[in-house]
């Protein structure tokens, strides 16, 4: 059943790129700054070219993966995974609130709201291991965010993604919380499975090329919001996952990782995370 499994992860890359046209936003880049940052990434390439003294078969063999790339649908993949934590730490490295982490190609907006103690939307027979994910949203000051919305998408026990691998409810494991008046939120849900981005797409070829890997340790994904605040973008980690070390997306942070206890009725686990997010 691997080669059934990766086959259908392969859909994912493709999927997410038919997602994110539907929610690309106009590109009114000014002037001024695709010159200077063309300019620059341009001249960054040639340096590689030098350093490297790149061969013509080198230079065919990356004109053919880059064509494959945008054949395969794996342009926001391969943006996600390997360009957009640095993008993520240039944008929120002024914040005192908690540190989040890269969206990632995954996300939903409008995931069924569940209020502020609630389940996520899963099957009736979901597998994996019971998980009670619970806090508090707090203001940089210290006082806790009532009516904060906290959306939780994440993996299921065999790793896939709701809209994303066929054969899932469309809101499998996405979820909206509002917190209650004194700010907290309760989620129940399961643990995910460690992630493997497609092994057979062109992604996946440059990982095997290169002789890297293909995982990302189990996480969480969160957006936490609240009006008059900067939108929080997080992903939450287990301990004693292998992949923490090496992230093929190099999204880990020590902040984001949990601390799951066992639940007091013998359930699963149990994971208290407060989000501290900043006033714009
Ligand atoms: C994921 O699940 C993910 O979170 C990222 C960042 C990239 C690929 C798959
Ligand atoms: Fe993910």
């Amino acid at each position: 059943s691997q080669a059934t499994l990766e086959a259908r992860a392969a859909d994912s890359g493709a999927n997410a790129t038919a997602a994110f046209r539907k929610k690309q936003r106009a590109l009114d880049v000014p002037k001024e700054r695709v010159d200077a940052i063309a300019t620059d990434a341009l001249q960054a390439l040639h340096e590689v070219i030098r350093k490297h003294r790149l061969t013509y078969e080198e230079y065919d063999a990356l004109k053919s993966w880059l064509i494959q790339v945008g054949e395969d649908g794996e342009w926001p993949l391969f943006l996600d995974v390997w360009l957009e934590h640095v993008v993520e730490d240039v944008n929120t490295d002024h914040r005192e609130g908690n540190k989040g982490s890269i969206e990632g190609p995954y996300y939903v907006p409008g995931s069924p709201e569940q209020g502020s103690h609630g389940t996520i939307p899963m099957r009736d027979d979901e597998p994996g291991e019971a998980m009670t994910f619970q806090g508090q949203v707090r203001t940089t000051d210290g006082s806790a965010l009532p009516h904060a919305k906290v959306e939780l998408w994440q993996a299921n026990a065999d790793g896939f993604y709701s809209q994303y691998a066929p054969g899932l409810p469309d809101w499998n494991l996405r979820g909206s919380f509002t917190t209650d008046d004194e700010g907290r939120f309760e989620i129940h849900s399961i643990i995910p499975a460690p992630y493997q981005i497609p092994t057979d797409g062109a992604c996946g070829k440059l990982i095997a090329a290169a002789g890297w890997h293909a995982w990302r340790p189990a996480h969480l994904h969160l957006k936490v919001s609240a009006p008059d605040h900067e939108l929080l973008t997080a992903q939450l980690y287990f301990p004693g996952d292998p992949h923490n070390q090496d992230d093929i997306a190099t999204a880990v942070k020590p902040e984001l990782m949990l601390d799951p206890k066992p639940a007091a009725d013998g359930q699963g686990k149990v994971v208290d995370y407060d989000f501290v997010i900043d006033p714009v």
